[in-house]
Parts: structure tokens; C-alpha cells; sequence
């Protein structure tokens, strides 16, 4: 995250260089930074970021940008106009995505006599996060995160992983009880599948639930630029369980391009939707660094298992704290119609003085 600009990150210049690295360190951290001073009409190398075109649509101001240069922070209306802005713009991304990419899609799969057989392949990726926000990923398939690998528990399920990085990787299938030999930790259980190599993982799959699965090399860099996603296990026995109508994912991550959902940052977060009186499945999963409390407005979490495990006893709650590489379940009774704020409650990872950002999504229940 170092990139990013913070309060501290000035250089020894003069004027107004300095006065404007404080204004955006003020702002927050990560991809909102990064959006605010694309919208008030910084170039992204004043504001050291990763941001290449930067705009989000109709949010440049060129009356604002000057009076950032000169360090005023802005007027009320400014601030309320970049605020409605966000808000638009996210209203259009329910209707049509405002962002190039989807991540988490469900990884296609074939049948090899009683197995299933999926195939990744690791590659850089350029991955917009935000409107005009584009980072280098590294990513499975192309996407951020990775593609959703749904398996069965018990069926003999073959992953063959391609390497096309210029670096060596693995695989780690986070939460399942595999031989040690398929368990992805380089020289550990493996050697490291080098650049232009493929390596055959197979196991079968279990315990049950929302797991993850991820690089376990180099992994600092690997991982939070988006070799991870999601691995579903449907149990063998369905009745483990509660029954739910919609199936939703939330994957936190806080190290590619700001704090995102699902590989986006606000305004092109996912925006979750249900209908009065549904049972709303929400799967938490954490691949950054930090924990994130994620709080639904309106509405009630009831959480049923932790990394997959049944708890013992379900717990009702408003604000889940999901720690690095956990995983949540809860069920939600979309009982209460309106569009409830969702987002981490850690305040600089969700909204600032030019409106939301990062972890901030919405639940719309009609
Ligand atoms: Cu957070």
C-alpha cells in the first residue's frame, strides 16, 4: 500500500505540491484516494497513485481542482456534488456495469470419467477497479478475483494450473483437508510451478462450505494483486445447510488498486439484490491484509458458520469482522424494503469528504 499517498508521504518540495499531498492524504487511503484526486482533476502523477485516466464520469471540476492546488478544502456544495455523484454512478452500475470485468465468475468445469476437472491459468492482467482506475493484476482467468470453483464434497475434483507469470507460483486450497502433497506451499509440499509450467492438483473435496483458494508463493505480492478466489463446497448431504433463495459473495480485499468488493471499488462495487421476504445467502471471504467489520444498514446478519464450519449455535449480529482468510456465513431475511447501506466500518475505508468509496455497497430489497 505504500504507493497509495497517506499524510505523511510528502516530498521535500515547496508550496503547493506538499499542501496538496496532505489535502489527499486527509481524503483516505487506497482506491478512494485515488478517485477523489482523479475527480478534482489531478493528474495520477501528482497524486502518486495508479490511476491512468482516472475520471469518474461527470465528477471533474476544474473550479475544484484549483482550489484543491491551493489547499482550500472543498465547499459544501462541492462536496455534496461529488457525494450524489458516487451515488449515481452506482445506481448505473446496477443497470449496466460502469467498469470493464467482472470477478468471481463460476469457473467452467468438464467431467473426466467421475471427475471434475477445472483449469486456471495465472497471467498479469490489467484490472479496473473504478471508472478509468487500472491496476496490474495478477490474475486467475483473467479476472479479480479469481474464477469461483464449485465442487462437491467427495467428488474427485482435478485442477490443472498454468503458469504464465515471468514468476514461479502454486495453488493453496485454503480450508480443505487435502493429501499434503496437493497443499501448494512451494519446497514445502512442492516445487514451485515455474513460468510456462503446468501442475496438476487433485484431491477430494471437503469439509463443506466457503473456502478460498490461493498463491502460496510469493504471496504478499501474489495474493492481494488477485491470484485467490473463491472454492464452494456444496455438502453431500444438503440438509447441513439453511436453505437460502439468493447466494451472494462478498470477497474483501484492501491490496489491489484501494479497498474493494469482489475486485471493485464504490461507485462499481456489486449492488446486491433481493426480494421482500427472501433468505439472502451472503458468503464473507477476506483475501487482504487487514480485518474489515462489515455492517448491513436496516437489516440482520444471522451468522451460521466460520470457515465453513456449522457453529453451534447460529448468532445474530449487525457488524461482522472479517479477519484475514476467514470466511462468514450468514443468512439475511430481506424483510425490511429499501436500499440499505453495506459496507466496512472502518470509516477510511468507505467514505470521505468527496463522498463514498471503496467497501461501500448497498443491499436493495424491493
Ligand atoms: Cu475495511
Amino acid at each position: 500500500m505504500g504507493h497509495f499517498p497517506a499524510a505523511g508521504d510528502t516530498e521535500p518540495s515547496t508550496g503547493g505540491r506538499i499542501a496538496r499531498r496532505r489535502f489527499l492524504g486527509v481524503l483516505g487511503a487506497g482506491g478512494g484516494a485515488a478517485a477523489i484526486a482523479a475527480s478534482l482533476g489531478f493528474r495520477s502523477g501528482d497524486a502518486k497513485d495508479e490511476t491512468s485516466a482516472g475520471h469518474m464520469a461527470g465528477m471533474a471540476h476544474p473550479a475544484t481542482a484549483q482550489r484543491a492546488a491551493a489547499a482550500a478544502p472543498p465547499s459544501a456544495d462541492e462536496m455534496d456534488a461529488h457525494h450524489r455523484a458516487g451515488v449515481e454512478a452506482f445506481e448505473r452500475n446496477r443497470l449496466a456495469p460502469i467498469t470493464a470485468g467482472t470477478g468471481a465468475l463460476d469457473a467452467p468445469f468438464r467431467k473426466e470419467g467421475g471427475r471434475r476437472v477445472f483449469e486456471l491459468t495465472a497471467e498479469r492482467t490489467s484490472w479496473e477497479v473504478t471508472p478509468g482506475q487500472r491496476v496490474e493484476a495478477l490474475a486467475f482467468n483473467g479476472m479479480v478475483p479469481g474464477p469461483t470453483l464449485r465442487m462437491v464434497e467427495g467428488e474427485p475434483t482435478r485442477v490443472v494450473v498454468h503458469n504464465r507469470l515471468d514468476q514461479s507460483t502454486s495453488v493453496h486450497w485454503h480450508g480443505q483437508r487435502v493429501p499434503n502433497a496437493m497443499d501448494g506451499v512451494t519446497y514445502l509440499t512442492q516445487e514451485p510451478i515455474r513460468p510456462g509450467e503446468t501442475f496438476v492438483y487433485d484431491f477430494t473435496p471437503g469439509p463443506s462450505g466457503t473456502h478460498m483458494y490461493h498463491s502460496h508463493h510469493n504471496s504478499t505480492e501474489q495474493v492481494t494483486k488477485g491470484l485467490a478466489g473463491a472454492l464452494l463446497v456444496q455438502p453431500a448431504e444438503t440438509a447441513v445447510e439453511p436453505a437460502a433463495d439468493r447466494d451472494y459473495l462478498f470477497i474483501l480485499n484492501d491490496g489491489l488498486g484501494g479497498f474493494t468488493v469482489n475486485g471493485k471499488g464504490f461507485p462499481a462495487t456489486p449492488a446486491y439484490t433481493a426480494r421482500r421476504g427472501e433468505r439472502v445467502r451472503f458468503r464473507f471471504l477476506n483475501y487482504g491484509a487487514m480485518a474489515h467489520p462489515v455492517h448491513l444498514h436496516g437489516l440482520t446478519y444471522e451468522v451460521f458458520a466460520r470457515d465453513g464450519y456449522p457453529l453451534p449455535q447460529p448468532f445474530r449480529c449487525d457488524t461482522l469482522t472479517i479477519a484475514p482468510f476467514e470466511r462468514w456465513d450468514a443468512i439475511v431475511l430481506a424483510d425490511n424494503p429499501g436500499t440499505w447501506a453495506f459496507h466496512c466500518h472502518i470509516l477510511s475505508h468507505a467514505e470521505g469528504p468527496a463522498g463514498m468509496f471503496g467497501m461501500f455497497s448497498a443491499l436493495h430489497v424491493d
